[in-house]
């Protein structure tokens, strides 16, 4: 059986632009998932722990008919291929890929909680998704993501991002 994921992408390090590519060609050569929307890139202030340089944000739709706990094998797996190193919670990093949504399932386990904890706070994950869906509900909390981003601290801090030049991987996302 096929579900659907939301899945958030970041990235603080480095060519950002190329760990958002890096890590979105190495989940479609994953057989069992499809990507079938992509956000705009966005760039963002960090949040939490803000002495760091700002972000590249996005979310993807996928389908796929993995569980989320492989999934979110996949999804660590891809993090450690693209160099990731925990320094320390909310530091800088090459790429962080969370999984904001399964279906409309809610999944409270040590390794692994959905819909994400921190999503319905945060403007630089709130933005992206209703980009690809306006319509989406918070399983737990039982209320439209529209509903939640209206009444959360403004979106400032959170831009759509542009490419400079034109010699950009990026067109695919934009096709
Ligand atoms: N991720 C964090 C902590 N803070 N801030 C921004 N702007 N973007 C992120 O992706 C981000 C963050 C922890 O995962
Ligand atoms: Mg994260
Ligand atoms: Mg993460």
């Amino acid at each position: 059986m096929m579900s659907k994921a939301y899945l958030s992408l970041g990235t603080n390090m480095g060519d950002r632009l190329g760990y958002l590519n890096k890590a979105i060609s190495l989940l479609k050569m994953q057989g069992s998932i499809q990507i079938k929307k992509m956000s705009s890139i966005y760039e963002t202030d960090p949040v939490g722990f803000e002495d760091q340089s700002p972000f590249l944000n996005m979310v993807i739709e996928i389908e796929t008919a993995e569980s989320p706990f492989r999934l979110l094998e996949i999804i660590l797996q891809i993090e450690e291929k693209l160099g990731r190193i925990r320094l320390f919670k909310w530091g800088p990093r090459t790429i962080d890929l969370d999984i904001l949504l399964y279906n409309q399932d809610n999944i409270e386990t040590e390794q692994l909680i959905v819909p994400h904890p921190r999503m319905h706070e945060r403007a630089f994950v709130l933005i992206p998704l209703l980009e690809i869906n306006d319509k989406l509900m918070h399983p737990a909390l039982g209320k439209e993501f529209k509903q939640i981003l209206s009444e959360i601290p403004k979106e400032k801090g959170v831009r759509r991002w542009k490419q400079i030049d034109g010699e950009d991987e990026f067109a695919h996302l934009e096709s």
